[in-house]
């Protein structure tokens, strides 16, 4: 598998699948999931809101992942995850190394060979950013997957360096 680091936004990358960095109700928020849920249309959020009806009653866990259409995006699908709430006192670095596993089940079940990735936890969540980038890399190097190529897709400068530095 090939892994790339580009500085932009995740919303124009032309891949089959941009991964979302959610929360449990799926029903849209701010960071990522807003400009997703904005660029992509409504068709994303009605399919959100049938799988909360139809399997996700409480939402979906921290650390899981389900994918949807991504509307008028390039790419084809949306796969949201939940990552995890920071924390300084409880480590919960194995809920996000699952957000990157989970999202690449779900990638392999579409058949999706290439998958983008925001630096999931690390906006309004509050995860450090080497940190996060540590544990994102070493999740993807570790999975086994078909997907050919994950693309990380950072945000700003500092986001970009944290991550080619632990790469
Ligand atoms: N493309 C790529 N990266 C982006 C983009 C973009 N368009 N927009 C922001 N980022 P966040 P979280 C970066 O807050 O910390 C939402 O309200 C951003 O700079 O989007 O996992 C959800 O609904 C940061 O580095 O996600 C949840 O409630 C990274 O994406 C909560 O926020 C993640 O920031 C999830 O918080």
């Amino acid at each position: 598998m090939r892994i790339s680091l580009v500085l932009g936004d995740i919303t124009q990358q032309q891949v089959d699948a941009i991964v979302n960095a959610a929360n449990s109700s799926l029903l849209g928020g701010g960071g990522v999931d807003g400009a997703i849920h904005r660029k992509g249309g409504p068709a994303i959020l009605e399919e959100c809101r049938k799988l909360r009806a139809s399997h996700y009653g409480k939402g979906l866990a921290t650390g899981q992942a389900v994918a949807t259409t991504a509307g008028n995006l390039p790419a084809r699908w949306v796969i949201h995850t939940v990552g995890p709430v920071y924390s300084a006192t409880d480590d919960r670095s194995e809920l996000l190394a699952s957000c990157h596993h989970q999202s690449l089940r779900i990638a392999d079940e579409l058949g999706a060979q290439t998958v983008a990735f925001p630096a999931i936890s690390t906006g309004i969540y509050g995860w450090p950013m080497a940190s996060a980038a540590e544990i994102a890399l070493q999740a993807v190097r570790s999975a086994s997957t078909r997907v050919a190529e994950v693309r990380f897709v950072l945000f700003d400068r500092e986001a970009l360096s944290a991550f080619e530095s632990q790469n």
